[in-house]
């Protein structure tokens, strides 16, 4: 049976429910996810260092062949992932990406550091989100920044912090279109601290010192702040904690992020959404997997992304919920990485747009919470693979893992080259 002909019984199906998946599919195609440019390169970031000068905070584990090497290759390999998902996509580019032909340190990065990402963009018809980026550097190397007990620091990454203000502003510029800037800082501590106060308040006061800088467009570089509850090396003690940040984001007018991975390993955030919305205007996602002590896992269609774009979807929040991906594979084909995990993403989407919302709210008003559970139940062996092959169609991409030969070609003749 062809991809049209299951398509129409499925339309039907839904239809009987007052479903119209035409429109649901045109809708998850124009939902923005922004792609990460990070799992192209394991993290690694292009800056020009002089020789020595590195730095971690951040660790993909896995060395399977053909990381892109410099800002060329990242930008052929997510064209290339881009080209096998379907729907409208953004990219998100740290600030560690930054490609220049000598050392420009994090202080003192601007815009025609991302010129080629900002033109790469343009020719792409996409745009671009920017990050600054708190790891990855010698003054990150004992654990803190923004939140760093020594002024000298502490000045460095706040001037890193007001400088990528301005890089993100001069990107929605160039694209016409709002910046979305993500501020995570990995600050914390291995063991327990005996002062968790000193972190947070010098940290609230980084941030308060960067954003302060009112002749930056709020409108477009627009500012969320991504909490943590652990990473690696910081087991004990997280100075960006939930709390931290809601608390700053609501006091400050600036928006939250949430990551789907930085919460306890049985916490959800999908009930967490209608909260904050009751208090931020917009709230960015993370979208990530967390597998036991990693938060970054490939995203997978499973209940924890449905649940996320069901919530949005029952709180008819699409317009104030931005889509963004943050996982990192380096142990498999990283094209085969952004295109599972990103279309998964879209899958969810759809899922979500294709839920028979206004019944179920019905029922819960009438009391009938019988009736509630059992049509949710009954939803989930809705012919839902129908739809999701029908918008791949659409969108001219391949159905199901069709595009594993695209991949496996690109592999043997770019990836193996390298
Ligand atoms: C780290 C945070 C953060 C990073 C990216 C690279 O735990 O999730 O978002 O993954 O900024
Ligand atoms: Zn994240």
């Amino acid at each position: 049976m062809s991809v049209a002909q299951a398509y129409e019984l499925a339309k039907a199906r839904y239809a009987d429910f007052g479903i119209d998946t035409d429109a649901a599919i045109a809708k998850a195609l124009a939902t923005p996810i922004s792609l990460h440019c990070w799992q192209a390169d394991d993290v690694a970031g292009f800056e020009t260092k002089p020789a020595g000068l590195d730095g971690g905070g951040i660790m993909a584990t896995g060395n399977y062949p053909g990381r892109a090497r410099n800002g060329d290759e990242a930008r052929a390999d997510i064209a290339m992932a881009m080209s096998l998902i379907p729907g409208r996509q953004r990219v998100n580019v740290h600030a560690s990406y930054s490609e220049t032909d000598h050392h420009v340190d994090r202080d003192q990065m601007d815009a025609t550091c991302f010129q080629q990402w900002i033109d790469w963009a343009k020719a792409k018809g996409v745009c671009l989100d920017f990050n600054p980026t708190f790891f990855a550097h010698p003054k990150a190397e004992d654990g803190f920044t923004l939140s760093h007990r020594d002024e000298a620091i502490r000045t460095f990454w706040v001037q890193h912090g007001k400088a990528c203000r301005k890089i993100a502003e001069a990107m929605a510029h160039a694209q016409g279109s709002p910046c979305y800037v993500n501020w995570w800082t990995p600050d914390g501590s291995k063991d327990i601290p005996a002062d968790r106060f000193g972190p947070r308040a010098r940290m609230a006061h980084s941030y308060d010192e960067i954003m302060a800088d009112t002749s930056v467009d709020t409108t477009q570089c627009v500012d969320f702040i991504e909490s943590k509850l652990f990473g690696i090396g910081s087991e004990s003690y997280v100075v960006s904690s939930a709390e931290f940040c809601a608390d700053y984001a609501i006091s400050r007018g600036m928006g939250l992020c949430m990551d789907m991975g930085h919460f306890h390993p049985t916490e959800t955030i999908d009930g967490k959404i209608s909260s904050h919305l009751q208090f931020m205007d917009k709230i960015l996602l993370h979208v990530s997997r967390p597998v036991r002590w990693d938060s970054d896992h490939v995203v997978l269609f499973n209940d924890d992304l449905k649940n996320v774009f069901l919530e949005i979807q029952r709180g008819n929040a699409w317009e104030r919920v931005i889509i963004a991906l943050d996982f990192f594979d380096a142990s498999i084909n990283r094209i085969g990485a952004y295109v599972t995990g990103t279309r998964a993403a879209r899958k969810g989407i759809l899922y979500a747009l294709l839920d028979p919302t206004p019944q179920l709210q019905a029922y819960e008003a009438e009391g009938k919470n019988a009736q509630r559970l059992a049509l949710m139940e009954a939803f989930k062996s809705m012919p839902f693979a129908a739809a999701w092959d029908q918008l791949c169609e659409q969108a001219g991409v391949p159905v199901a893992a069709d595009w594993l030969s695209d991949m496996e070609t690109y592999e043997r003749d770019v990836l193996a080259q390298r």
